[in-house]
């Protein structure tokens, strides 16, 4: 029956650059289901991170770019011999895995506001739902900057309707707000939230840029016992960056090659 397993040998092509991206499953429902705030909450948002940090231990990639429900990772050695159905299938169920404990954390254990037992239970049995797809990009060296400044682009479009949508959900109901949207040009959608005091460019860059996980030289002061004195060293640690610049190629080069 061996021979009926035709997709395990199926591997990634030779000498090309590895990007995986994961998504949450049905996550517009989980965010009514346990109650996010919109269009950010900072809850799920640390529990993506976490998320984000658990991936990067476990894996070691070159680099991790989450914002919403997703994550983009370009794997430095590619596990599993490069097998399709076990890098889909192993970085779908550890995230999902270590999604659903970050975000048990951060809504059920540290939300006061869930004092009703009947209430916890019904989340528990909603988060029990967590799922991730993943999916298997290659790239050539030259792409994966500019695969990254799609995903960024993409997240600022995110944050701009967001903050318009839920805006105008304040005062209208969604099918009016969809109407009032649709049609409308990116500056237009800037006067609409300035006129409501909202101004994009003082938002937190994390919700403008997404957040990057990555590894950076830390200054670290050792005692080498031959010197028998402290001295200065430098080690490699995991950093999550919720200040990223716009993407730029020169990022990109130092992170490929580090
Ligand atoms: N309220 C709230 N919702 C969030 C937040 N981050 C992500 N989401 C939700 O996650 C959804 C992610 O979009 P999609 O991946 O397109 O939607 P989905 O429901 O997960 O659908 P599929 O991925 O196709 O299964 C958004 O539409 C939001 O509803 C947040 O910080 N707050
Ligand atoms: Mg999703």
């Amino acid at each position: 029956m061996k021979e009926c397993e035709i997709f395990s040998q199926l591997k990634v092509p030779c000498g090309s650059k590895i990007l995986l991206r994961l998504d949450g499953r049905g996550f517009y429902k989980l965010s009514q289901q346990i109650g996010l705030k919109k269009p950010y909450d900072s809850g799920f948002v640390q529990a993506m991170v976490n998320t984000g940090i658990e991936l990067f231990q476990e894996f070691s990639p070159s680099f991790i770019y989450t914002f919403s429900d997703e994550f983009n990772i370009l794997l430095s050695d590619i596990p599993f011999s490069g097998r399709i159905e076990k890098l889909n299938s192993v970085f779908a169920s550890f995230t999902a895995n270590s999604f659903f404990s970050n975000i048990l954390k951060s809504t059920i254990m540290e939300k006061k506001s869930y004092n009703n037992k009947g209430q916890v239970k019904n989340i528990l049995q909603f988060l029990k739902t967590i799922s991730f797809d993943c999916r298997v990009i290659p790239l050539s060296v030259k792409m994966v900057p500019d695969y990254f400044k799609g995903r960024q682009d993409e997240a600022w479009r995110n944050c701009l309707n967001g903050y318009a949508y839920w805006t105008l959900r304040k005062k209208m109901d969604k099918k009016k707000a969809i109407n009032v949207l649709s049609g409308l040009k990116s500056n237009q959608i800037h006067d609409l939230l300035f006129e409501e005091d909202i101004i994009m460019g003082e938002i937190p860059a994390w919700q403008r840029r997404g957040i990057g996980i990555y590894k950076i030289d830390e200054k670290v002061n050792v005692y080498n016992p031959v010197m028998q004195k402290t001295v200065k060293s430098s080690r490699k640690r995991i950093f999550s960056d919720c200040n990223l610049s716009r993407f730029e190629v020169d990022f990109f080069q130092k992170i490929i090659n580090d």
